[in-house]
Formats: structure tokens, C-alpha cells, sequence
């Protein structure tokens, strides 16, 4: 049993122990300048070195010259590498999901479950290897046939936040590597430990693949801004993959286009649920409280706006209080429902906007600090609810902490325009029995968002679909669907098999 306070000796030893099952040695987090802690109470649990311009660029040159070798290795076989890289993490599952609660602070259900998440992309991406189809085209000349080739695009650099520490990197890696790239990944400083681990088991992978993979395919780069912006502005990285915060994003967007390189943003969200008068209740409180509270509210699609019909309104928020006040908040290690908030900055950003919302007009329920006494370091909160008297300033904007607003709507038209009208694009959701409302939300003028469901909450988006958001979300997407296409580039080839030169548009030119 883990004991309810500071991270003891022992509890470090297995910390240590943990990261050595995963294939990383002491040398790499120990002794460094920059501190890792536990957000469960605030203890050190590493200190590592951060690299500077200099260490990166020498692993672009690396990743630049392993992805002129990989780019020739046949798709498929490309697709073992990544099948023994999902073969890995099954075998570390447990452990890796644990150290990904021990320094993200999600509770162990959605430790594992974020390495399920990697096991998911590894299948996908495998699968994907024999089908990187592209298409032949009907020639209008004669003689002639076209088709549309997909080729390896170069080093893709993976930006990563500290809340998916590890499945959103194996999103864009799995792909990345089918695709014919290398891969270069810069985590979260406050996450480097999980990504230390993701490393080392994508290495035993390379291992058990054989020399035929080159050195250098895909690399880590521990390092802070300095690093990323080397990463994003060095013309051999073809392509930025970028999650984290819309500041963030409009920072790397226009470096990245201004030497014409792609990016792939994951940004901001502020999801809503529509929750209409003829919704199944028991599922609406359920969707919401895994939506709001899960991952204590730090997902990118945790639900922060309930748009509820007036008839239902007092209703609806008396049974998600009551649900709330039955939450289990603590170490996320013990069964419990909401881990810690990541920081005291974190803390802080939430009671700051919950200042906000009372001077907004809003009645705050929840949000209090808890457990102070126990972990005087780690910052835990009771999420709250927070009724607001509109759509306001707080309320548009995304504050990343367990905070869901209650909006109140008359008519669906009014529904519809609350959920659009954020800057944000990223998740949605209706809970409604009525087709034409459900339809309505996922209809051309319905809901703007890159994620539109229907009796679902705004989380826990299967891999199987392209993940990403419009507007202030960055547009990009990842994962399933055709996601792989923006890992390639894309070639048009015309073959004339006549003897003839005819010109495309009739043109005579003689
Ligand atoms: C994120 O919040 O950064 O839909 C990603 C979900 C997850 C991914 C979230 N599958 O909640």
C-alpha cells in the first residue's frame, strides 16, 4: 500500500525500479539541472538535463539522414517495426500507464488507459502500411494514365503537451514511421520521464526489428523553448506536429510557415454538450461527469460549457451536483476519480477564472482546494459547476481545470449558435432522442467543431477517427480517418504510353 504522503524513500525506489523496467537508466534523470516532480504531492522524482540548439540540430542531421535510408524500405515493412512497437508496449503496459499517473497525475484507470491508446495506433498504423493508397485518375488524353503517388515526406517534429504525455506522441509517430519518416519528439518539461520510457520502448522495438532500421529514426529531445524553436524553424523538418495551448500555436503557425513548412495544431478547446428536453438524463449526468471531471478536467476535450434547455436546467444541475459531491478526489494511484491538478500554476489559472465567473455574474459551485493538509504540495480540487447568466468572457475562454459553465437556452437555434460562437473548435456533443435535432448538430449548419457527437460527452475520442478542430483549434488532425495523408506528400504522375505527344487542353503547339 502507498502511504497518503510525501513520496517516501521507498516510494522513489519503485519510482526508480519502474522507470528500469522500462529500459531507462538513472544516468538519464538523476543529476540533472532541471527538476521533475510528482503532481500527486509535489515530490522530486527526477532531474535531467535540458538540451540546447546545438543537440538539436545535430539530431535533425541524424533524423534527416536515417529518413534518406527509411524512405526506401517498403511500407510493410515499415508496418513491423511499428507491430513490434505495439507488441512492446502490451508488454509494459501496466508499468508505463503507472508512470504516467505518477508524473501526469492521471489516475491509474487513464494511465492505462492512455497506453491502450498507443497499443490502438500501433494496430492502426500497421494496418495502414499496406494501404497508403493513392489513385489513378481518368486521362483526357489518349494514351495516357494518371495516378496519384504518396511519398515519404522527411523529419516530422512531435510537440507534445504534458496531459496525453504519451499517446498523442504515438499517434504521430506510428503514422510518421509508416510513412516513411523519422521522427523527433519534444515533450512537455514537465513530463520528460514517460517520454524518457515511450523512448526506450520504441528502442527495444528498433531492437527486436533489426539493423535494417537506420540510426537516428526517431529521437527525443529533452529541452525547453529553445529547443522547439530550433525544431521549428529548421527547413529539414518538413512537417510540426504541435499540441498544446493556442498561445503556443500562434507562435509555431507562422514560424513553421514562414519557411513553408506544414503544421499539424492541436490546440485550444472549450466543449459544449447540448442537452435538450427530450435527452435520456441518466446518460446526460453520466457523459458529463466522466466529460467535466475526467483527467480533473485537463484534456484538450474535457466538457467546459453545458448548454441546457431551461425546462430542464434545475434539474440537470441538481443531479450533476449531487454526482459531483460523490466523487472520490485524491491520489490517483488509489482508485479514486480526479487526480491532482498538474501544478500550482495550474491552481492558481482556475481560481483565477473562477474569480472571474462570480464577478460575471456566475454561482460557483465546487472548485475548492482539498487535501491541502495531506499534500501541501500537490494541488487537488473538487471540480466545480458554475452557473452563468451567459455565454461571457470567462466562459469563452479555456481554462485547463475541472470547470463546467451552465448556460441556459430557449429555443435549438440559440442552442446551436452558444456552441459556435467560442473561439475554440475542437469537441461537441448533443444529448437529445430527437433525429432532427441530432442531425441538425451534425449538419452542415450545425455544430463547427472537428468532433460532433451524439450521445457521447466531448472525451474519449476513439483513434479510429481523425482527431483535431477547427477555428482556434489549429485545423489539424491526427490519428484514424485519411489523418496519415498530411505525413506524406503528395505526387501527381502522368505516364503517356502512345506514341503520340498530345497536349492536355488541346492545345496545338507547333
Ligand atoms: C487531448 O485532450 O489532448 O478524446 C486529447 C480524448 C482522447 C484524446 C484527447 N482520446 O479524450
Amino acid at each position: 500500500l502507498i502511504p497518503d504522503f510525501n513520496f517516501t524513500t521507498q516510494e522513489i525506489a519503485m519510482v526508480n525500479q519502474l522507470l528500469e523496467r522500462l529500459g531507462v537508466s538513472a544516468s538519464a534523470y538523476q543529476n540533472g539541472s532541471h527538476a521533475v516532480y510528482t503532481p500527486i504531492d509535489g515530490s522530486q522524482i527526477g532531474s535531467l538535463n535540458l538540451e540546447g540548439a546545438d543537440a538539436v540540430r545535430a539530431k535533425i542531421t541524424a533524423g534527416h539522414d536515417a529518413f534518406l535510408a527509411w524512405r526506401k524500405m517498403p511500407a510493410p515493412r515499415r508496418g513491423e517495426l511499428v507491430r513490434l512497437f505495439g507488441e512492446v508496449l502490451r508488454e509494459h503496459k501496466a508499468d508505463l500507464g503507472e508512470l504516467v499517473s505518477i508524473e501526469a497525475g492521471k489516475i491509474t484507470q487513464e494511465g492505462l488507459g492512455e497506453v491502450q491508446e498507443m497499443i490502438d495506433i500501433c494496430d492502426f498504423a500497421v494496418g495502414l502500411s499496406r494501404q497508403l493508397y493513392g489513385l489513378t485518375i481518368a486521362s483526357e488524353r489518349p494514351g495516357h494514365h494518371m495516378r496519384e503517388t504518396w511519398h515519404p515526406l522527411g523529419v516530422v517534429g512531435v510537440i507534445s503537451a504534458f496531459n496525453f504525455p504519451v499517446a498523442v506522441w504515438a499517434w504521430n509517430t506510428t503514422l510518421a514511421l509508416v510513412a516513411g519518416n523519422a521522427v523527433i519528439w519534444k515533450p512537455s518539461e514537465k513530463t520528460p520521464l514517460t517520454a524518457l520510457a515511450s523512448q526506450a520502448l520504441l528502442d527495444k522495438a528498433l531492437a527486436r526489428f533489426g539493423n535494417d532500421a537506420p540510426q537516428g529514426l526517431a529521437q527525443l529531445v529533452i529541452g525547453d523553448r529553445e529547443a522547439g524553436e530550433v525544431l521549428v524553424d529548421d527547413p529539414r523538418v518538413p512537417l510540426i506536429s504541435a499540441t498544446g495551448s493556442t498561445r503556443m500555436g500562434r507562435e509555431v503557425a507562422p514560424r513553421v510557415a514562414a519557411r513553408f513548412g506544414r503544421s499539424i495544431l492541436e490546440l485550444g478547446g472549450n466543449n459544449a454538450m447540448i442537452l435538450t428536453p427530450s435527452a435520456d438524463l441518466d446518460l446526460a449526468v453520466r457523459g458529463i461527469l466522466f466529460s467535466a471531471v475526467g483527467t480533473a478536467g485537463q484534456r484538450c476535450t474535457t466538457l467546459r460549457r453545458l448548454i441546457v434547455h431551461r425546462s430542464i436546467k434545475d434539474e440537470v444541475v441538481a443531479r450533476a451536483k449531487a454526482a459531483y459531491a460523490k466523487v472520490r478526489i485524491g491520489d490517483p494511484r488509489q482508485g479514486n476519480l480526479v487526480g491532482p491538478l498538474i501544478d500550482k500554476q495550474a491552481f492558481s489559472a482556475m481560481q483565477d477564472a473562477l474569480a472571474k465567473a462570480r464577478d460575471e455574474g456566475g454561482q460557483v459551485f465546487g472548485g475548492e482546494r482539498q487535501l491541502a493538509d495531506t499534500f501541501p504540495n500537490g494541488y487537488y480540487v473538487s471540480p466545480a459547476i458554475v452557473e452563468m447568466p451567459g455565454q461571457t468572457a470567462v466562459v469563452r475562454h479555456e481554462t485547463f481545470a475541472p470547470i463546467l459553465y451552465v448556460l441556459a437556452y430557449d429555443d435549438f437555434e440559440e442552442a446551436l449558435r452558444l456552441n459556435n460562437e467560442v473561439p475554440q473548435g475542437l469537441s461537441s456533443c448533443i444529448f437529445t432522442t430527437d433525429v432532427r435535432e441530432a442531425e441538425a448538430f451534425q449538419g452542415a449548419a450545425g455544430s463547427d467543431c472537428g468532433i460532433a457527437n451524439v450521445n457521447i460527452g466531448t472525451s474519449g475520442a476513439e483513434i479510429g477517427g481523425a482527431f483535431g478542430g477547427e477555428k482556434e483549434t489549429g485545423g489539424g488532425r491526427e490519428s484514424g480517418s485519411d489523418a496519415w495523408k498530411a505525413y506524406m506528400r503528395r505526387q501527381t504522375n502522368t505516364v503517356n504510353y502512345s506514341r503520340e505527344l498530345p497536349l492536355a487542353q488541346g492545345i496545338v503547339f507547333d
